[in-house]
């Protein structure tokens, strides 16, 4: 009998950069063809990273059989189809447009850019691209929590009716001491933003693909806590956020909080949702990441109330290809289901999503944020 995916062509995969998301990214490489059988069979081809040395290890550890120390060299190789962008924001818009202009298949971490500017020119690279098959991806692997799909699917299918309020949190509290040290997440030029681009883009990302609207204008307050941090035996100034905070107006009349902070105590990965429609609602926490919570109006109001859905049975999303009911999954199947999504849509020969027009609505909304703050004035998007 035939192994899976054994007859599936292959795809090569060029990988840019082996910190976190590249570890992440490498696990849903490596699980995605037992659990998947996606129609085309990645093979991890070659890892990029200046450091010879520490690319050549981090290959080794995470499954990558070839290295190169100029991911420039990725694109001029013809056994690798796909560059899988996992930098810091300021490489994004430069790796993803000449990628594509090679004829490569990206997949971008997000945000997808650090500046509107950046993503319109990704997103006009990807527009060429895709007139020669050549596919694109951002990768918002919230969107690939089960519960987080269920959710979706439940407001498309109208179980919540009109949605009136979206409250969206992404606390976490690994910057509330200010002795932890500097990182290029607290460089503005690096990173793009602080909290606002790395953890309040998921929430905003969220939020528009739950109801299926975009946030069309915000009102915000950014503020950062600690001004210097810890590093190399002395200190380096902090020039991005600690925390945003912002209201807003969906496309489709709802009104939405959101709030991003690095300095919630004893929140570490916590990204919230809560929904709440004329028929019911709905109610999210990344903490309990196989949970969702739902109030159906209409119960009477003896028993009603809300109520947990495990979402862990074969007919939510994503959850056949694992274990059976009650065995729960994690974090990083998030990005196997990301990854897993994105080899089905380019076999089929259509647009991946959340796609770089995503990404760039995204970006949008973090600069309509970014500029409110800064002017205390309401801003479109
Ligand atoms: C760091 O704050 C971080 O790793 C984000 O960059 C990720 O996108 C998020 O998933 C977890 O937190």
């Amino acid at each position: 009998m035939a192994a899976l995916g054994e007859n599936a062509p292959g795809l090569g995969i060029g990988m840019v950069g082996y910190a976190f998301m590249g570890r992440a990214h490498s696990h849903a490489w490596r699980s995605v063809g037992p659990f998947f059988d996606p129609p085309l069979r990645p093979e991890m081809t070659a890892l990029a990273g200046r450091n010879a040395a520490k690319v050549q290890g981090a290959a080794r550890e995470l499954g990558w059989a070839s290295t190169e120390t100029d991911w420039k060299a990725l694109l001029r190789r013809d056994d690798i189809g796909l560059i899988d962008i996992c930098t810091p924001g300021d490489g994004h818009a430069e790796i993803a447009i000449a990628a594509l202009d090679a004829g490569k298949h990206v997949l971008c971490e997000k945000p997808l850019a650090n500046s509107v500017a950046e993503a319109e020119a990704m997103v006009a690279a990807a527009d060429r691209a895709r007139e020669r098959g050549v596919r694109s991806m951002v990768a918002f692997n919230y969107r690939r929590v089960p519960a987080i799909a269920l959710a979706r699917r439940l407001v498309a299918e109208g179980r919540l009716g009109t949605i009136r309020h979206v409250r969206a949190q992404y606390l976490q509290d690994w910057l509330a001491d200010p002795g932890a040290p500097w990182t290029w997440r607290m460089d503005k030029e690096r990173a793009g933003s602080g909290a606002l681009g790395d953890i309040a883009a998921h929430i905003i990302d969220t939020t528009q693909f739950v109801t299926g609207q975009q946030i069309t204008d915000v009102s915000a307050l950014l503020r950062t806590f600690v001004h210097e941090r810890p590093h190399d035996g002395g200190t380096r100034p902090v020039t991005v956020d600690d925390a945003a905070l912002f209201i807003g107006r969906t496309s489709g009349g709802a009104t939405a909080s959101f709030e991003a902070t690095r300095f919630a105590t004893g929140r570490k990965n916590s990204l919230r949702i809560e929904l709440n429609g004329s028929q019911g609602s709905l109610a999210f926490d990344l903490e309990s990441l196989n949970e969702l919570w739902f109030h159906d109006a209409a119960e009477d109001s003896l028993t009603g109330g809300f109520r947990r859905i495990l979402v862990t049975e074969a007919e939510h999303p994503y959850m056949a290809a694992w274990w059976p009911p009650g065995h729960i999954i994690g974090y990083e199947h998030t990005f196997t289901h990301e990854i897993a999504d994105l080899l089905t849509a380019i076999a089929g020969g259509t647009d991946p999503s959340p796609s770089f027009a995503d990404g760039l609505q995204v970006q949008r909304v973090l600069a309509a944020v970014a500029e409110s703050a800064e002017t205390g004035t309401w801003r479109t998007t």
